[in-house]
């Protein structure tokens, strides 16, 4: 008989399962295994029952029942699972035969594999799945890279299987080469803590700063939800302001001020500073969850660090204030956004890929957690221009930020007389004001470099890339430290 498996899913865990069925759904015959192999036959009695869905009780038998070329996706635990999963399907593949990771891989390693299945006449794709499990099973937003001969055929299972836009567009396109998939879903994630950040500013100084219930913040989010900042967050954190506990009391407020973290927005940060990207928000929003978890110093602080007063705002007119605040939100999402691109870009040159821009933007715009209206205007921009330096500097990204920039100065200056913390909000103009500044202070900066340590500076009258070196004291000499190690 001829084999009939489309596609093997390896890792029957939730996420796993769920795309398995969601493939099924689509018309795919898929070929399921695990490591513990009993748990592909509760699959199969259980959830895949009256479905297409194939067992496999060996990787021989999975690889055996596949069509050519062979497709084997795994979804297992990122780290050495992977790298062990691949040594043991690699030697039942032939060339041309192509391995998929859809975990939570380090772009890095994604990079590695695709080099070590190439040089056996394999294919790689190290895919960014996102959505989570409900997103898993209805259509989740995938970021495929790797092996770019890999993707004609796993094209049609994954744009059938991915969340669609409005018009039908699948939210799943070739990212890139090498470790660009897994890159994108990494700097998905680390916009995904500046997006959560920027909301729970707005959500303090909702709270804290106005004095607002959680009623009257839920229709503040409801209202912003169907503006510019129409999204899954915003559409989550409304309907969270309308959920109760058991008591009949707002469930937000029972829940510990201290945040937790997976990791993937201290990689993007990490990984920012390797190419020197001020990714500022995202920073921000990582240390935000830092400062978050340390609770208890915080108590003690609170008891002994006074502030300006009661932390209340004093605003003459409530509603404009509220729509100052949405307006400081917005622009700081613009900046988080532009600085994520940038990352992005940098990256790119880095790593000898060639990124799909707007690309990206319409893979994000439905199906994961950030997708959002907004992510359609940044599609648009690079649809505009595929070779937009910035985001900063689309004209619709221009005004916008114009337009919304009285309101984000107000709100901020509002807090820190108030003192309520607004780190992403703060950073946000900081970046901005750094940004279209044409002198910078760095001059001095320079000098004194070169007054300390003979680091040199370059000359406004002279070109870029002349370095000069003066003998600031009458001691140093005129020997610069290029010329010397110390
Ligand atoms: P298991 O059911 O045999 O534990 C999510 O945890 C998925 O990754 C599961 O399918 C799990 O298989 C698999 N997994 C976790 N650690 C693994 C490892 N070290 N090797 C292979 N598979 C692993």
């Amino acid at each position: 008989m001829q084999p009939q498996g489309d596609i093997a899913l390896i890792g029957l865990a939730v996420m796993g399962q769920n795309l398995i069925l969601n493939m099924n759904d689509h018309g795919f015959t898929v070929v399921a295994f695990n490591r513990t192999v009993s748990k592909v036959d509760e699959f199969l009695a259980k959830e895949a029952k009256g479905t297409k869905v194939v067992g496999a009780h060996s990787i021989e038998e999975m690889c055996a029942k596949l069509k050519r070329p062979r497709r084997v996706m795994m979804l297992v635990k990122a780290g050495q699972a992977v790298d062990d999963f691949i040594a043991l399907v690699a030697p039942h593949l032939e060339p041309g035969d192509i391995i998929i990771d859809g975990g939570n891989s380090l772009f890095g390693d994604s990079e590695r594999r695709r080099k070590e299945l190439e040089a056996k006449g394999l294919l790689f794709i190290g895919t960014g799945v996102s959505g989570g499990e409900e997103g898993a099973r209805h259509g989740p937003s995938i970021m495929p890279g790797g092996s770019p001969a890999a993707w004609e055929h796993v094209k049609p299972i994954f744009q059938s299987v991915a969340a669609k836009v409005e018009d039908g567009t699948p939210c799943c396109d070739w990212v890139g080469e090498g470790g660009a998939g897994h890159y994108v879903k990494m700097v998905h994630n680390g916009i995904e803590y500046g997006d959560m950040q920027l909301i729970g500013e707005a959500y303090h100084l909702l709270k804290t700063g106005l004095g607002m219930s959680a009623d009257e913040i839920q229709a503040v989010f409801a209202e912003w939800n169907k503006g510019v900042l129409d999204s899954y967050l915003i559409e989550i954190t409304r309907d969270i302001m309308a959920f109760r506990d058991k008591d009949g009391k707002p469930m937000v407020d029972k829940i510990l001020d201290a945040a937790g973290q997976k990791g993937t927005g201290k990689w993007t940060v990490i990984d920012s500073m390797e190419h020197g990207i001020p990714i500022t928000l995202i920073s921000e929003a990582v240390y935000s969850r830092c400062v978050s978890a340390l609770k208890s110093e915080r108590v003690e602080a609170a008891k002994v660090l006074k502030g300006p007063g009661d932390g209340k705002i004093k605003v003459a007119d409530k509603k404009a204030f509220i729509d100052s605040i949405r307006d400081a939100l917005y622009a700081s999402k613009i900046v988080s956004y532009a600085q994520g691109y940038m990352l992005m870009t940098s990256a790119a040159k880095a790593y000898g890929w060639t990124l799909n821009y707007g690309g990206i933007a319409l893979m994000w715009r439905g199906g994961c957690i950030i997708r959002s209206r907004f992510l359609g205007k940044i599609k648009e921009a690079y649809d505009n221009n595929p070779k937009l330096g910035n985001l900063l500097l689309d004209p619709y990204f221009v005004k916008e930020v114009g337009d919304a920039q009285a309101g984000w100065r107000q709100v901020i200056a509002a807090a820190v007389t108030a003192g309520i913390p607004v780190p992403a909000f703060s950073t946000a103009l900081a970046f901005f004001d750094g940004y279209r500044t044409e002198n910078l202070p760095a001059n001095l900066l320079q000098a004194q470099r070169d007054f300390f340590g003979a680091h040199t500076y370059e000359r406004v009258d002279e070109p870029r890339g002349k370095f000069f070196h003066t003998n600031w004291t009458g001691r140093g000499g005129d020997t610069s430290s290029s010329t010397y190690t110390v």
